[in-house]
């Protein structure tokens, strides 16, 4: 079920340095049914590395994906701030790329169909791909035609076959899923029409180093991407980064757009300016990255402290986002249910679970008001903006939020 890899991902060299191990955590959205609590937990190493070589950010430990995705609770259409994203990514790909309702769209890891629906309300053909049998359901539901499997070279040769070739291919928060990154490009170059354009989103490494976002590190990610890593991945493969976006959603993504080598469009300038300023921070260098993980075991004391702290003084707390990221947090700085009385969610799918490892029960958003925690830590610090402005009347009420990134802060 656990495979542990020696070579790195991209450059395929034995150059792997682990920098920040993070234990051995329960997988982040295997969320608990209550008659299941008593029941042992299958936990999974997780453990962070450096490819020296190429500069790839990866976990040594790979879980099988069937574990993972095969049943997904995680929806986007929970988060204005994420729906923002998929419209502005959506109206972005039609006006750059000359997206018409004869144009395919086809999008990788699709998800309920949240994405998609953004073209498909424009009359543009859509096609999802998903691995999550309930997830495709939903957007089957929905009228978005979505493939229940997991994007291949194998899968692609059939759909071009079967539906001709995409003009737009998108990709959110799905790369960094995916272990076999060469054959997802061949995918992604077999899919495409010969002047379609690929725009794939993920967390940016520099961001997450910076801000100490250790808590998006969990099985689900198998790569961190910076940009020397990229550029050596592209090498490798027929297509081309023809422009490239730092974006804010998940604490700084980079979006990124490729296309067929063969255009020969130019390559972005912006791109080589930030390599070097990567260089500069530091992210070549292992240093940066042992630094970091101190970093990191100073907010698992801060944030322990902090809390046990307002429990000893008879405050209640409760947390806010029962998000997969939120799920590695609690586990490492080892904060259960004896701190935290609650965890606040707008997921249909998580409420009435408990969270995995820490079992702490789930709830509908109204608990909040219901409830009236004295502090509530967020956690999907991500969203932290959209939840504050949602709960303007539970600070009114003299509530408190707590940030744990970049520092545990008190607000
Ligand atoms: P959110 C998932 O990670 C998993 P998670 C995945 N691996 C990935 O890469 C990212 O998404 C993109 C809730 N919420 O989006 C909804 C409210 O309840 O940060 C979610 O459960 N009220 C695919 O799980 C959670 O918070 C709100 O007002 O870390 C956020 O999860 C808002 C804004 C959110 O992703």
């Amino acid at each position: 079920m656990v495979k542990k890899i020696k070579a790195c991902r991209i450059c395929n060299k034995e150059a792997l340095v682990q920098f920040l191990p993070l234990g051995r955590i329960p997988l982040p959205n295997g969320f608990i049914e209550h008659k299941n609590l008593k029941k042992i937990e299958a936990r999974y190493p997780l453990n962070v590395a450096l490819c020296t070589h190429c500069g790839l950010v990866q976990l040594l430990d790979i879980v099988d994906p069937e574990e993972m995705f095969h049943n997904y609770v995680y929806i986007p259409s929970t988060s204005k701030t994420r729906m923002n994203n998929f419209a502005e990514i959506a109206s972005q790909a039609r006006q750059r790329f000359a997206v018409t309702t004869d144009s395919l769209v086809i999008d990788i890891g699709s998800n309920d169909g949240s994405l998609l629906s953004f073209f498909k309300g424009h009359g543009i053909k859509t096609l999802g791909i998903d691995p999550a049998e309930n997830l495709a359901k939903i957007a089957e539901l929905k009228g978005i035609e979505t493939v229940n499997d997991y994007v291949s070279a194998r899968l692609a040769r059939k759909l071009r076959k079967a539906k001709g070739g995409a003009k737009v291919i998108t990709a959110t928060n799905v790369v960094a899923h995916i272990k076999d990154l060469h054959d997802l490009l061949s995918a992604v170059e077999i899919l495409l029409a010969d002047d379609g354009v690929f725009i794939c989103e993920f967390p940016y490494l520099l961001d997450l180093i910076q801000n100490n976002q250790f808590d998006t590190i969990y099985h689900e990610h198998l790569s961190y991407f910076s940009i020397k890593p990229l550029l050596n991945l592209l090498s490798q493969v027929e297509l081309e980064c023809i422009d490239i976006e730092r974006t804010a959603i998940d604490g700084g993504s980079l979006r990124v757009f490729l296309a067929k080598k063969k255009n020969k469009r130019p390559l972005n300038s912006k791109i080589a300016a930030m390599q070097k300023a990567e260089l500069v921070y530091g992210l070549g260098s292992i240093e940066t990255f042992n630094s970091f993980a101190d970093r990191v075991r100073k907010i698992r004391t801060d944030l322990h402290t902090t809390l046990a702290d307002l429990k000893s003084k008879g405050k209640t707390i409760a947390a806010y986002g029962a998000a997969a990221k939120g799920n590695i947090l609690l586990n490492y700085c080892k904060i259960g249910n004896r701190l935290i009385d609650f965890i606040a969610d707008s997921t249909p799918y998580k409420q009435g679970l408990y969270t995995p490892g820490t079992h702490i029960p789930i709830y509908p958003e109204s608990e909040i008001l219901g409830r009236m925690p004295d502090y509530i830590l967020i956690t999907a610090w991500n969203f932290a903006k959209e939840i504050k402005d949602k709960e303007k009347k539970y600070t009114a009420q003299g509530g408190k939020f707590i940030i744990p990134v970049p520092a545990v802060t008190i607000l």
